[in-house]
């Protein structure tokens, strides 16, 4: 048989098995067992101050009740109408207003908070609250009854910012999720003092008796003024990695893994002066930018960067971080699934 003919063949075989729901590997094998990961994510940078206007003018022409979350979700240009920031994660930017209350309602589905601009919101995750100030991380564990509110702290009151990180996608790839509001109580009634939590597992002690706190964090809010403490003293008595700077984990006191079962997330000190060496890793990574300007080379594209900014770096894109001034960031990324699936791969370059 000639090579046309062949295909012909071919052809009318695929067409045959197409009403049976089949179609031939051979067709499709190297894109699906890539040489490399192949990701349709691109790098990408959200500039604070440019959405900013963005999000207040939401405020205007929506409430956070009537919303149920008022935020504007950070899409990946490479991934149009998916709601991702990268394949398994989602970002947004919540606002939240004086006065107002985003109801509660729980879902599987895990979120970080990441808080940006201002203080003075709360949130509230099965019965304990905590206020929010600028670089505090606070977590709200799958299927835990939660609402957000602004009433103000030390008699200040103003509008709030924060990044939502969620598992979205993740969980949508797993078709796992369920939801539901709380009929009973927009605004749940505070049962645990604030600071409960914290007094109970974030003074690196917990109860002799064990309690079963399940596979999240029971620290729900990391609060800024710590990390920054302890980031600092590293920077003034430690080594600085040649990739990271100074990278921390935020941990779950009990386990001493990842806070969070399916988000890792990390506090990342850059040096003045530092100029990051260039590594990759299967991890898809949102940063957001606490403190201090600086730039992140991303695969043969360069970003500069200041203060509330986000940005993407895709799967096996070599990241590069530098900084004249030094730079405090906050990251995100799905490696705790990778390292509990055995696929984690990275890379340093020299
Ligand atoms: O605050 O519960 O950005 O349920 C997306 C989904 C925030 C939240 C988001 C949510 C929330």
């Amino acid at each position: 048989m000639n090579q046309s003919k062949d295909n012909a063949a071919r052809r009318a075989l695929y067409e045959s098995i197409r009403p049976h729901h089949m179609t031939p590997l051979w067709e499709v094998l190297h894109a699906l067992v890539p040489k490399s990961p192949t990701t349709a994510c691109v790098p990408a940078l959200w500039r604070y101050r440019e959405v900013k206007p963005f999000l207040m003018q939401s405020g205007e022409l929506i409430t956070a009740e009537e919303a149920v979350r008022r935020v504007l979700i950070l899409e990946n240009p490479g991934l149009p109408g998916q709601s991702a920031i990268t394949q398994s994660l989602y970002a947004g930017l919540q606002l939240i207003l004086p006065g107002e209350v985003a109801p509660s309602h729980r879902h599987v589905q895990s979120a970080l908070r990441f808080v940006i601009d201002g203080k003075g919101a709360y949130t509230t995750v099965e019965g304990e609250r905590t206020t929010m100030h600028p670089g505090d991380f606070i977590i709200t564990p799958s299927w835990r009854w939660h609402d957000h509110g602004n009433e103000g702290v030390d008699g200040v009151t103003e509008p709030v910012v924060w990044l939502d990180g969620l598992d979205i996608p993740t969980v949508r790839f797993f078709d796992a999720g369920f939801a539901e509001n709380d009929d009973v109580s927009k605004s749940q009634t505070v049962r645990h003092p604030e600071g409960s939590s914290y007094a109970r597992y974030g003074a690196n002690m917990a109860p002799v008796r064990r309690v079963n706190t399940g596979l999240t964090s029971p620290i729900f809010s990391y609060p800024y003024s710590r990390t920054r403490e302890a980031l600092h003293a590293l920077e003034r008595n430690s080594e600085i990695d040649a990739w990271h700077g100074i990278k921390m984990k935020y941990i779950n006191p009990t386990t001493g893994g990842w806070a969070m079962p399916t988000i890792g997330t990390c506090m990342q000190l850059l040096p003045k002066g530092f100029r990051g060496k260039p590594h990759r890793s299967t991890e898809g990574t949102v940063y957001c930018v606490t403190e201090g300007r600086g730039s992140a080379r991303i695969g043969d594209q360069t970003f500069q960067f200041e203060p509330q900014d986000v940005f993407v770096v895709p799967s096996w894109a070599s990241l590069s971080l530098s900084s004249e001034e030094g730079a405090v960031l906050f990251s995100y990324s799905d490696r705790p699934i990778h390292e509990a699936l055995g696929i984690l791969r990275e890379e340093f370059a020299d």
